[in-house]
């Protein structure tokens, strides 16, 4: 009470002395577009102009129909956020900044009716002192003039010596041009969305007011910090001693003048229990301009590891770095929460020791979470939205929810969207999701010149300091695809200027990117582009410390991570035609989302598989330009999604053109999840193979719009086949077919991604598909121990169709093991069912399996029975209006074993009644006409 009461006279009896900090999302926002048109509505911050001109009614919903093309205009115009300023500080602040976390892209800042600066970094946060400006004004007024991206990145490609590169490096998708500046490269369009090209103040702004306090000798605004907690004696790339004590290095860049001889405090609580873990004062506190950095060794036994999502708790703390001045006043605090754990992603030499275990010689490619090995399972992460402000914590929450559910442990944040805000980070922090994060770049090579990497470097400093201290933060990548598509194509399209590029290739991300990690931090390792051979060699005494392999490969020898996209679906189950790596970042094929996303996004009249607008918002293959008279490329696309449908699954021919359309769309799914099931499989075996394969991404997790894609998750939330496929064949412990289709050789493994060995039995039983056993190629049951991180072969046999009619013949196969999480003593059961068939379902005798579906609404359970033959693919499906999400979906369902499935209900529109409105198929209803 007593402090209370002296804080209090202090405000009673002193001018202001409190840093005055307008949050500029408070102000009274106007949207202009100067000079045609006349527009002026509200406007909003964080925003970008499609979202105002919509919520004024301006525009129709952006998503909807061909606005992706019919709204180039607002792409192509500029726009100006306007306002005046109110809550400023008159009584002589000592400086008055303007603080931006994100400008969209290229600006002139007006203030006080002055020009202030101009902008051209999307990813940059950008702070002005305005205080001259402000001591001579008359109206605090503040315009920031949006220039049109797609219009200025023209300009910047037609200016005199710009830099070429072959014809087809840069992939260009609607939009050309987009290397030269610094934006969301998507923005452009690329073959899984739309190309808005928006403009706005997408990240939050701020005045920010110093003032001069009394007791203190000066006054600061903390704008970003890195705070970095490896081990100690930790190298970036190096697995880490895990025995060395923790070591903090805290580092805050500042507004305002830090004092001479100011130091920083640090304080750890447990973010769960608020209880105080350490305090201290960190040493060696540096000032360099703006900059304060200090550090901390601490007693690991204090702290517990954050682990990722089914490998451990994710113990969190939060942490409190202070700044004091000499006389000990506080100058500026900060929180944050983070976690102890150590991220490497080993590119070492595979030393003898592993040779004798059997993995193959060559480098390792794998990520290593607190000294261990771990199989990383997941997806690759893209822009949840074209319009990033909209975008909430709700949605990443329920996005995160969903990738956890599916018992993924890692994302890749893909490197042509944009550096994920904070809050997302946090989600992941919470759900033990590692993300893979990437520097923006992407299918395209870069340009080199000064102004262009002064700009990188002031992006790539101000991103990796911000996001640091987040124990979810798992890797930097330079780009997408650099290495193994973008020199590529130079060296095969323009072999004689393949070392130019190359050169500049390295400037960029050999040079500038490297050392910016490095020098920000000690915890996370680097790779110049997400799918690589790896280094030849990692010396830290070179001012390039890494020198990249590329294609000096031994034969016999495996390195490094893979990308794998075939879109001739006659191959699709050919395991032989999969890459063998030490991981796979990258693998899939598209497919349509459901009728319920559509009708969210396209008129009844279009609801048919080839359509105008089903095919223009199909950008696989991308349009390649502004042209929306070519549907050549779409056709190809929406080609492959039919091809593979005929090729391995009953396909429909229904009279009602829309069930028509729901059948197609759904069967696609089928075979982009049966495909992705079958890659997974086979990486995840190779675990226990000689390449020693530690991990598998597919793409990609979510859509960002309602098109065709590869996504797993559509726009609104609802699960694709795919997800309910990948949280099943993700399970710690699965049983998996491997076919030989040439040699008839059949065999099959037990895989565990477990950390200790775990036994148990596997049942098979042969079936027609009218549901009769069959006896004469029956297969025993099977004891099986699956070593940790490894893989068993549990039965061979040679199969072929004399001995088995392939038309009529499915195994099911399910297993039950024994064994340990990892990080907890207690044995689960862990258990699995999984099916194979040798030829095409195409072919496949299906019968009616004469589906039942009925609901417990006491319990919250559907229950499936299929009492007349085996059901393939039997899926669940759920009207529009409600999200949901069913703990299984897409399975085998064998007569006279009916199946109990709950669900998870995310919103609901329907007021209950959608529990009336839930359905079961199975591939059989494709033979039905209706
Ligand atoms: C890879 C990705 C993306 C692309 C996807 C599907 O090239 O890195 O650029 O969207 O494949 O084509």
């Amino acid at each position: 009470m007593a402090i209370f009461k002296l804080i209090l006279g202090l405000f009673l009896t002193l001018p202001v002395i409190a840093q005055n900090v307008i949050d500029l999302s408070g102000s009274d926002w106007t949207l202009a577009n100067p000079p045609y048109n006349n527009i002026s509505v509200p406007g909003a911050v964080p925003s970008q102009a499609h979202l105002d001109l919509y919520a004024a009614g301006i525009i129709s919903d952006p998503y909807y129909g061909l606005n992706d093309f019919d709204l180039r205009w607002v792409a192509e115009s500029n726009w100006t956020y306007s306002t005046t300023i109110t809550g400023l500080e008159s009584s002589s602040p000592t400086q008055t900044w303007l603080v931006f976390n994100g400008l969209d892209t290229f600006t002139s800042i007006e203030f006080c009716g002055q020009h202030l600066a101009s902008t051209n970094n999307q990813f940059r946060q950008y702070y002005f002192d305005v205080s001259v400006l402000l001591s001579n004004c008359t109206a605090p007024t503040l315009s920031v003039n949006f220039g049109s991206a797609p219009l200025i990145a023209d300009q910047i490609a037609a200016e005199p010596n710009q830099e070429t590169w072959p014809y087809g490096v840069e992939i260009v998708y609607e939009f050309p041009n987009r290397q030269f500046i610094r934006k969301e490269q998507s923005d452009f369009g690329w073959d899984w969305g739309p190309a808005f090209a928006p403009a706005g103040i997408w990240q939050p702004a701020y005045v920010v007011q110093l003032m001069s306090p009394p007791n203190k000798s000066s006054d600061i605004y903390v704008r970003n910090s890195d705070f970095d907690i490896s081990r100690v004696g930790q190298l970036n790339n190096l697995p880490p001693d895990q025995s060395a004590p923790w070591l903090l290095n805290a580092s805050l860049d500042v507004l305002g003048t830090l004092p001479e001889g100011a130091a920083l405090t640090y304080l750890f609580t447990n973010s769960s229990t608020n209880q105080t873990i350490s305090c201290g004062n960190l040493t060696n506190a540096t000032i360099l301009a703006n900059t304060i950095t200090g550090t901390a060794v601490l007693d690991p036994a204090a702290y517990e590891l954050w682990w990722p999502h089914g490998l451990g708790p994710q113990n969190l703390y939060n942490l409190t770095i202070s700044v004091l001045d000499s006389s000990g006043a506080t100058l500026a605090t900060v929180n944050r929460r983070t976690g102890f754990r150590t991220i490497v992603l080993n590119m070492e030499v595979i030393s003898e020791e592993q040779i004798a275990q059997g993995i193959a010689p060559g480098n390792n490619w794998h990520f290593e979470i607190n000294g261990h090995e771990f199989y990383a399972k997941g997806s690759n992460f893209i822009p949840p939205d074209a319009f990033w402000p909209r975008v909430t914590s709700a949605k990443i929450q329920q996005l995160f929810d969903s990738v956890t559910a599916a018992n993924q442990n890692m994302l890749r944040v893909w490197a042509s969207g944009a550096y994920a805000p904070d809050f997302i980070y946090d989600i992941a922090d919470q759900e033990g999701i590692l993300m893979w994060s990437e520097f923006e770049f992407g299918d395209a090579l870069y340009p080199t010149d000064q102004e262009f990497i002064e700009n990188v470097i002031e992006e790539a400093t101000y991103n990796v300091r911000r996001v640091n201290h987040h124990p979810s933060l798992a890797l930097w990548a330079g780009g997408n695809e650099l290495e193994s598509l973008e020199l590529q194509n130079v060296n095969d399209t323009a072999p004689e200027e393949y070392n130019f590029y190359l050169m500049q290739y390295e400037q960029l991300f050999l040079d500038v990117l490297i050392n910016i990690v490095y020098a920000n931090s000690k915890s996370i390792s680097y790779i110049p582009s997400s799918t690589t051979n790896g280094y030849l060699e990692l010396n830290f005494s070179l001012p390039e410390p890494m020198i990249e392999r590329y294609n000096n490969k031994t034969p016999g020898f495996v390195y490094g991570d893979t990308d794998y996209y075939n879109y001739d679906s006659s191959v699709a189950f050919n395991y032989s035609s999969y890459p063998v790596g030490r991981f796979a970042n990258e693998f899939g094929y598209h497919s349509m989302p459901s009728l319920q996303s559509w009708q969210e996004a396209i008129s009844p009249s279009e609801l048919y598989f080839n359509s105008s607008t089903v095919q223009l918002r199909n950008h696989h293959y991308p349009p390649g330009g502004l042209n929306t008279s070519n549907f050549a490329n779409s056709s190809k696309g929406m080609g492959e999604m039919t091809i593979a449908a005929e090729r391995w699954y009953k396909v429909p021919y229904k009279t009602d053109y829309v069930a028509n359309f729901s059948a197609w769309c759904h069967t696609t799914q089928i075979f982009q999840a049966d495909f992705y099931k079958s890659e997974i499989q086979f990486y995840r075996r190779g675990s226990g193979f000689p390449n020693r394969q530690l991990g598998s991404l597919y793409w990609q997790l979510e859509d960002i719009w309602q098109a065709p894609s590869w996504a797993g998750i559509e726009y609104d939330g609802r699960w694709k086949v795919l997800h309910y496929i990948a949280k099943d064949i993700y399970q710690p412990v699965i049983i998996s077919p491997f076919y030989n289709v040439t040699t008839g050789d059949f065999e099959i493994y037990v895989t565990s991604d477990l950390w200790s060995s775990a036994s148990g039995t596997a049942f098979f039983q042969w079936y027609q598909w009218d549901g009769t056993l069959i006896t004469n190629v029956s297969i025993p049951v099977i004891s099986f121990t699956v070593g940790a991180l490894n893989t068993t072969l549990v039965y061979a046999t040679t199969i072929d169709n004399s001995t088995l009619d392939y038309n009529n013949a499915v195994l099911y196969m399910n297993i039950s093991a024994r064994g340990q999480l990892p990080n907890t003593n207690t044995t689960t059961t862990f258990t699995h069912e999984n099916f194979f068939h040798a030829d095409s379902l195409a072919n496949a005798r299906l019968v009616d399996p004469g589906l039942r579906l009925t609901y417990d609404s006491s319990v919250q359970v559907f229950t499936i029975e299929a009492t007349s033959g085996v059901a393939v693919w039997t899926w669940i499906d759920y009207p529009a209006g409600v999200l949901l999400n069913f703990d299984s979906n897409g399975f085998l369902l064998l007569p006279g074993h009916p199946k109990e499935v709950g669900y998870i209900l995310k919103s609901d529109t329907t007021n209950g009644s959608w529990v009336e409105q839930v359905t079961v198929e199975s591939l059989w209803d494709n033979t039905l006409a209706y």
